[in-house]
């Protein structure tokens, strides 16, 4: 049984009346926070025509994911009845009783659509990838409106999909029978993209700064790393060609095979038919094809209940080896923008860039598509960078700085995270024109130096010896009265003069404390602080003198 901490679909995306998109930024945020700052993270998309099994065969992934969990190890087709031997979850089916529909991405039949906007999972997956070199990484599931519903105008359908191509690092292609030159052609809208972004060999430098600069930008990694897009695989669904359908390795050799046919340039006579296929290959680092067969009338029927048993069982061999090879530590790419693989602050300011892109649901030129990418990735590196030198600075005294650490400590501290830190800087923003990338470099070196008066300023008012002279002279004076009061105490009981003088200096000694006392609650109470700090480090084994030498010199130089 699904328990309510499995997970829920949350819209990230949603498409308002005015045919245009809202960011669902909450929604967003709460699922990728849960995945820690260090990981790479893979983003699994499903786009396609309407009405083709999508959010059916993302619900089935679910069901494959959650038991692979338990099950890591397990070969076999268990999984497919795991949660029962109905596929309720997401069944929105009219008349079928599904207590754990909220456990899936919703599906149905019929003509009418089903899923509108971008969903995500709202809990990652965490498994492993032989790319990272075995290491885990988190894996979110996207759902997405279907295309051509006979609702949604052109320019948004174009924008869903190409939400979910900027998005995903794996965008699996849904297709029914056959790969047709209309479902290439959708692909091509994205093959100009990459052109202007891998084809640009000037390096930005004397550019203008309005748009036409960030369009000529040259991505300065490796060429291989410059295509734009990583993993594209075309589903073609309902598949009737195989020649021996209980040999699973032999299908995906014949659709490898169709795939290799379709894609082949050498055959085709027609210029904008080789194009489209040039630009496709280009702008993406892998182009695959997988095909299911038809997964059986009772499964199509608007009452289907989603018995697992109903299913054609070639279907649920070839689906069972499918959903295998998509989550296939081999398979999982973390995404990444030319290149570079980001982080999950990157993932959210990517999608939050590429909403507002898309936001008033007309497609934009590549040029701006480029533009848009470079500005967020220069706006990453110094969001990155800043975080980078906060973390290391906080870790070395702490968020609100509590305690006083020694100048010195501190100052070599600064100088090791902000070099960190412009590290991190120059390792994403390498792409843009030079000279915007060395104007974001400098805010970004001028942001750490206002950071580092931050936290040298909260530093010095820890210090307890701070403005020390403003007691000395009370300070002297109380103890020169105390000092003549001793010997005044000697006063022979005759002498009237030298009893007022003693009472004198009595009240000159306790209206001084009085004073030092009233006006210096705060200092006693950090004297205090760091008098126990001091003797921690100093049962620690630490040198006493030392930290007292530098916080004296420290005194000297302000
Ligand atoms: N022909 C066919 N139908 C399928 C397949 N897989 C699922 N279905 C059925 O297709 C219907 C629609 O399924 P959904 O998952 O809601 O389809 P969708 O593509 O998400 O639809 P939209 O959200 O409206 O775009 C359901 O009745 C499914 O049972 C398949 O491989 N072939
Ligand atoms: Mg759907």
């Amino acid at each position: 049984m699904a328990a309510a901490d499995d997970g829920r679909p949350l819209q990230i995306i949603r498409t308002t009346e005015e045919n245009s998109f809202a960011f669902e930024e909450e929604n967003l945020a709460q699922v990728l926070d849960q995945i820690s700052d260090d990981m790479k993270v893979a983003v699994v998309s499903v786009v396609g025509s309407f009405r083709t099994g999508k959010s059916f065969l993302l619900s089935f992934f679910l069901r494959y994911l959650e038991y692979s969990k338990q099950f890591p190890n397990d070969t076999s087709m268990d999984w497919m009845q795991f949660r029962g031997e109905r596929l309720q979850e997401g069944n929105s089916n009219s008349g079928v009783d599904s207590p754990t529909v909220d456990f899936g991405f919703k599906w149905r039949g019929g003509t009418e659509r089903q899923t509108t906007g971008i969903w995500m999972w709202s809990k990652p997956f965490f498994r492993q990838s032989a790319i990272e070199g075995g290491a885990k990484i988190a894996v979110l599931l996207v759902d997405t409106q279907g295309m051509f519903d006979n609702e949604t105008t052109m320019a948004l359908t174009s924008c869903i999909f190409g939400i979910s191509t900027l998005i995903s690092s794996h965008q699996i292609y849904n297709v029914e029978k056959r790969i047709s030159e209309d479902n290439l052609q959708h692909l091509a809208m994205f093959s100009e993209y990459g052109r202007v972004g891998v084809s640009s060999e000037e390096d930005g430098e004397g550019e203008q700064e309005d748009g036409g600069e960030e369009t000529k930008a040259l991505p300065r990694r490796n060429l291989e790393d410059q295509v734009p897009f990583q993993r594209l695989e075309f589903l073609i669904r309902d598949w009737q060609d195989f020649e021996d359908e209980d040999d699973i390795q032999r299908c995906e050799r014949e659709v490898d095979e169709y795939w290799a046919k379709v894609k082949a340039v050498e055959t085709r006579e027609a210029e904008d038919l080789r194009s489209t296929r040039e630009q496709i290959t280009s702008c993406f680092k892998s182009t695959t094809a997988f095909a299911l067969t038809h997964p059986g009338s009772k499964v199509t029927k608007k009452t289907y209940d989603g018995s697992i048993d109903a299913m054609d069982p070639t279907f649920r061999k070839l689906l069972d080896f499918y959903v295998r090879r998509v989550f296939s530590s081999a398979n999982l790419d973390p995404k990444a923008i030319f290149g570079h693989d980001i982080s999950i602050l990157e993932l959210k300011n990517y999608v939050k860039t590429y909403t507002k892109l898309f936001e008033a649901g007309v497609f934009p030129e590549a040029t701006t598509m480029l533009a848009a990418t470079v500005k967020a990735t220069n706006e990453n590196a110094r969001q990155s960078a800043l975080v980078k030198y906060q973390q290391g600075m906080d870790r070395e005294c702490g968020p609100d700085v509590k305690t006083y650490t020694n100048t010195k400590k501190l100052d070599l501290a600064h100088t090791y995270h902000s070099k960190s830190a412009m590290g991190v800087f120059d390792k994403i923003a390498t792409i843009g024109s030079r000279r915007t990338v060395a104007e974001v470099r400098a805010q970004t070196e001028e942001a750490i130096a206002k950071e580092w008066k931050r936290y040298k300023a909260l530093n010095s008012a820890r210090n307890p010896l701070r403005n020390m002279e403003a007691y000395v002279i009370p300070g002297t004076i109380a103890l020169v009265a105390i000092v003549l009061r001793f010997f005044s105490m000697t006063c022979s009981s005759f002498s009237d003069t030298c009893r007022d003088v003693s009472d004198t200096l009595s009240f000159v000694t306790t209206a001084v404390f009085l004073f030092i006392f009233i006006s210096n609650i705060m200092v006693f109470k950090m004297v205090y602080e760091y008098g126990s700090v001091i003797l921690k480090r100093v049962s620690a084994g630490e040198n006493l003198m030392l930290v007292l030498a530098s916080v004296a010199s420290e005194e000297r130089k302000e």
